[in-house]
This record gives C-alpha cells, sequence and structure tokens, in this order.
C-alpha cells in the first residue's frame, strides 16, 4: 500500500492485513490517519495493521504526516517502523512482534502511551524537540541519539539485565529525563556525550542505576534502589 503526494489515507476500525508481498509507503506529501470509532483507547474498536511477512516495510517519507491512535501493531517477525516525517504522533496504541524497531528521525514527533510487548523494543530517536511520553516497554531501551530538546517522561522500561539498558542519550543535548520508571537493565540510564537533566525518576533492581561519560547530567529528586 502505498499513499502518494496529496493523497490522505484514514482508516477507522479496519484490520488490515499485509499480504507476503506487501509493504506500507506513506510518501511526501501524504498523509496516513489509523484510528479507532470514539476515542476511547479501551474499546477495541481502533485498527489492526498486521503481518506475517518476514522482511515487511511500514515507512513514512520525510514530507509526510502519520497518526496512529488507539490501535494495534501485530507482526509475528522483527519489524521496524520507520517514520523520518516531521509529522508524526503515535498514541494509545500497543505493538508486539519478535523485535521491534520504532525508528523516529524527524523533529518534534509525538509518541504517547503506547505499550510494547516484544521480545525485544528499540525505541530509537534522532532529531529535536520530540516527546516520548507514558509508554510502557518490556525488554527494551529507549535511545535518543543526537539532537537537541528532546523530552523522556513518564516511561516504564523493564528489561532483563544484562541483556540492555533503559535509557540511552547519545550526543543529545538539552534532554529532560522526568517521571521515568527503570528496572532490571544494565544501565539504567546511560550518558553519552549528551546534557540530561534527569528528574523523578526511579531506577531500581538495574546493574548500574546509572552512567555519566563526557556528559552534564543533573539529577533531582531521583530515587537510585538496589541497583548492584
Ligand atoms: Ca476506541
Amino acid at each position: 500500500m502505498r499513499v502518494k503526494s496529496g493523497g490522505s489515507l484514514t482508516l477507522v476500525n479496519v484490520t488490515f492485513n499485509v499480504a507476503d508481498n506487501g509493504n506500507i509507503i506513506v510518501e511526501p506529501g501524504g498523509l496516513m490517519n489509523i484510528t479507532d470509532k470514539d476515542g476511547d483507547p479501551s474499546t477495541g474498536d481502533g485498527c489492526l495493521i498486521n503481518s506475517s511477512k518476514a522482511d515487511f516495510i511500514f515507512r513514512v517519507e520525510a514530507e509526510a504526516a502519520f497518526h496512529a491512535a488507539n490501535s494495534r501493531f501485530e507482526w509475528s517477525h522483527d519489524f521496524s517502523l520507520q517514520v523520518l516525517s516531521d509529522e508524526a504522533h503515535i498514541a494509545n496504541s500497543s505493538f508486539s512482534s519478535g523485535r521491534i524497531e520504532l525508528y523516529l528521525e524527524g523533529d518534534g514527533c509525538t509518541v504517547l502511551g503506547n505499550v510494547f510487548g516484544c521480545d525485544y523494543c528499540s525505541l530509537a530517536s534522532k532529531g529535536d524537540n520530540k516527546r516520548i511520553v507514558g509508554s510502557t516497554i518490556a525488554n527494551g531501551v529507549i535511545l535518543v541519539d543526537g539532537g537537541s530538546g528532546n523530552v523522556v517522561e513518564e516511561n516504564t522500561v523493564t528489561n532483563n539485565e544484562p541483556r540492555g539498558h533503559g535509557l540511552i542519550f547519545f550526543f543529545s543535548q538539552n534532554t529532560m529525563a522526568r517521571g521515568n520508571n527503570v528496572s532490571s537493565c544494565y544501565y539504567g540510564l546511560m550518558a553519552i556525550s549528551s546534557s540530561v537533566t534527569v528528574e523523578k525518576c526511579v531506577f531500581s533492581d538495574c546493574k548500574y542505576g546509572l552512567l555519566a561519560a563526557y556528559s552534564r547530567v543533573d539529577a533531582q529528586s531521583c530515587s537510585f534502589t538496589n541497583n548492584t
């Protein structure tokens, strides 16, 4: 499926099974909207996007727009949702697959209240001024790679130490990590060549609660518990 420039596709309460040879591409100038009927994430009337295709690609290209809410994304293989656009909002949705990467490259997009229930999830962000808020990640990491002004807030990340880290800031400036709950990771928070304000976060049962390398980290009102 391909949404081209000037095209607008809205899916409401739609089940979309991607065939063996299918991909979903939203091209520059296109808009894709995936949502439910009543705006309530608990009512199960959102969309289901699923695929059993091994090399499935779901890509929102730069200068496209993408809104997803109250819906489910299910894959039976590893999966990458690549969002290269500034105009992207993903809210109250669930992702499940073998291993997922949600890759966000544009400036200013928002990821709010999603659940990632995968074998391993990487929520990777490049660019500026993103808000990654209220997500639940079991087995995975939130990586902020470069950029400035990004906010990572009120997320819950639980890992199987020593398999992975919780929050990673890599060459990322003026970054805020607020109200996150990170447990059972190798590094709960790792800052490399970054400036990060860490506020009201809880790090528990990690190998190391926090690592700051070539970085300025200001931790305020945080709790470090039972990190070995
Ligand atoms: Ca609903």
